[in-house]
């Protein structure tokens, strides 16, 4: 009787052993258990210029389970129109928004083969016009008056008149001026500190007033410092824009 039991106690713990090594059974217990949802990775925004709007399609984005691994296939999307929300389905008609000039959002969803959604993930596309001209005009900068001084001005808390600029498209571009000091010759001082000093001096010095609009266009405008006894100096030296 002792030695049945005992045998029974070993059957028992073989057949543990067993089932819980077995790996087919081992795979149905997870996924039977699996209620981790899928992750579906990010869509950036993005401005869709109107010459891409006929074959823009939009992107797919990866999608990975814990269990299934790889199910960017399955994934589905949704167009939404932005202003109004209402949905549809058609490539067509998301691209016949977008050539009306209308923002639509994307939404991407997948579930795994248990059933667990992943968090949808949403991107915006925008049209933008190509085809709009580009601002290829320079800004208008204030002319800068010139000044004669005579020899023995104080310069020490000189500071120069600062700059006016305005833009056609980007309006008022003061703030955006850039003031450089030069010698009569041309040669660049490295700041105002130096500039007075050249001042103090008697020395003539020429302030370049630098303004650049969003689209590059460049405006200049220049100031001489000219000492009374310096009229002999000739036109000082045009500097080069940059
Ligand atoms: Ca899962
Ligand atoms: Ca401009």
């Amino acid at each position: 009787m002792k030695v049945f039991k005992r045998a029974s106690y070993l059957l028992m713990a073989v057949t543990l052993i067993v089932l819980m090594s077995s790996p087919s059974l081992g795979k149905e217990v997870n996924a039977a258990v699996d209620t981790t949802r899928p992750v579906i990775q990010p869509v950036a925004d993005a401005k869709i210029p109107f010459s891409d709007i006929d074959t823009w399609k939009p992107p797919k984005p990866i999608a990975k389970d814990n269990v299934d691994g790889d199910i960017s296939e399955k994934v589905v999307h949704t167009f939404y129109h932005n202003i109004v929300g209402a949905s549809f389905n058609s490539l067509e008609e998301a691209r016949k928004q977008l050539k009306a000039g209308i923002t639509i959002t994307v939404k991407y969803i997948v579930a795994d083969t248990s059933g667990n959604r992943a968090i949808s993930v949403s991107a915006t596309f925008t049209p933008v016009d190509d085809d709009a001209p580009k601002d290829t005009i320079a800004p208008i900068i204030k002319r800068m008056r010139n000044i004669r001084y005579r020899y023995g001005t104080n310069f020490d808390k000189w500071i120069p008149k600062s700059g006016k600029a305005y833009d056609n498209v980007d309006s008022d571009i003061s703030d955006k001026i850039v003031l450089k000091y030069y010698t009569a010759e041309g040669t660049p001082l490295v700041d105002l500190e130096e500039a007075r000093s050249v001042l103090n001096k008697g020395k003539d010095v020429v302030v370049t007033y630098d303004v650049t609009d969003i689209a590059g266009n460049k405006a200049r405008t220049r100031k001489v410092l000219h000492d009374v006894r310096n009229i002999w100096g000739i036109e000082p030296f045009d500097p080069p824009t940059r």
